[in-house]
């Protein structure tokens, strides 16, 4: 399975490839103009949880190794972009594939950067994205249904409800509603292999600045209002801030910001993204050497988890044994709570949970 990815989208030059740099370690090249970004940068970055952390104090293992999301950060999109206008094009034939949209939304102030429409205006930034996207959706939903409606009339298709949900989709693009509202999950389970843009899970990145973080201004308020009216997640980060503290380890870094009092908004970012990407972590130690942290979607069974450690755990697969972490880090020890019966036997059928610590049992 590749894994799932994030897409980094905005106006040019609202630092979204700092912010991609920050959560990235990576080297993406930053401008103080517009379309610095061209080819599209891809990385990732570990997902920061506490748990590894204490079941890594407590079985100090040689190697232990953080699930990831990955990340990419493309060109800057502008009005017109679905009609190829900046490098637009090449910008959304890249974001139709990413799971999550985490658009940044430029409130720094500084004056030397130059905004393309003039002016700092987050709300209108978020409004000229989202009519580029809905544009571009209702392209695809046009061609798409001339070619099905067609294979209707020759009756070489009878995926009428197909038929149905695009027409669906695209009336309501050409009246501007939000097709994240209108759909039920139901119904957007069926067009998730449409990869329509703005029906990708998003959330927006406030990339402020460093005085926002204690005193939020105005513009800032009036984007959390906006966002909160919208129902989409924010996250407000100084991207600028982040990647000065580059050079800093990241203890140090953490002391610095915790002095700031404005700690964690990166891993927080993170966090959030691996939530909308719909997934949780299970856990393996082996043999007390590596303890290591599996992304996996939810609903997912104890068999095809054991494919995402190797494919033939799941093709011998025998059963699992399966504590909660929340147990093992009561009890101290697997001996302890194999003791006192915390350690469940489960069959290829269980639904892993998150948090689940797992000991597969296979035939090679
Ligand atoms: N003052 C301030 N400047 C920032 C901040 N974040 C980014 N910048 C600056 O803004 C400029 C643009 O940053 P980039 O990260 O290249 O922006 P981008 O959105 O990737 O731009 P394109 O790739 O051209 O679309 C650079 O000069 C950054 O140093 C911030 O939080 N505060
Ligand atoms: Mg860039």
């Amino acid at each position: 399975m590749a894994s799932l990815c994030g897409g980094i989208i905005g106006m040019p030059n609202v630092g979204k490839s700092t912010l991609f740099n920050s959560l990235t370690q990576g080297e993406a090249q930053v401008g103080s103009f517009p379309f610095s970004t061209v080819s599209p940068n891809i990385g990732i970055a570990p997902v920061p949880d506490s748990r590894l952390e204490f079941l890594t104090k407590l079985i100090n293992p040689e190697v232990s190794k953080a699930a990831t999301v990955q990340f990419v950060d493309v060109a800057g999109l502008v009005k017109g972009a679905h009609q190829g206008e900046g490098l637009g094009n090449e910008f959304l034939s890249r974001i139709r594939g990413v799971d999550v949209l985490i658009e940044v939304v430029r409130c720094f102030k500084e004056r030397e950067i130059a905004h393309l429409e003039g002016d700092i205006d987050p709300i209108r930034d978020i409004q000229i994205i989202e009519l580029e996207l809905l544009l571009s959706d209702l392209e695809i939903i046009d061609r798409r249904l001339t070619k099905l409606n067609k294979l209707v009339k020759s009756g070489l298709t009878a995926d009428k409800e197909r038929l149905n949900l695009l027409e669906k989709v695209k009336v309501n693009l050409e009246e501007g509603h939000s097709l994240r509202r209108v759909f039920r999950e139901e119904e957007k389970d069926k067009l998730s292999k449409e990869e329509l843009l703005s029906l990708k899970p998003l959330l927006y990145v406030a990339n402020v600045d460093e005085d926002d973080l204690t005193s939020p201004s105005p513009l800032l308020e009036k984007l959390r209002r906006y966002a909160s009216r919208e129902g989409i997640d924010l996250i407000e980060i100084c991207a600028g801030l982040e990647a000065e503290l580059k050079e800093l380890s990241s203890e140090e870094k953490k002391e610095f910001l915790k002095e700031l009092k404005i700690e964690g908004e990166i891993d927080r970012l993170i966090k959030k993204v691996y939530q909308k990407l719909n997934l949780i972590t299970f856990f393996t130690i082996s043999g007390g050497k590596e303890i290591r942290a599996w992304p996996v979607e939810k609903g997912i069974s104890v068999s095809q988890a054991a494919g995402k450690v190797h494919s033939d755990m799941e093709k011998g697969f025998i059963r699992a044994e399966v504590i909660a972490v929340a147990d093992l880090l009561k009890l101290g020890s697997i001996k302890q709570a194999k003791e006192e019966g915390r350690v469940r036997t489960e069959g290829k059928d269980y639904l892993v949970r998150d948090g689940d610590v797992i000991h597969f049992k296979f035939s090679s």
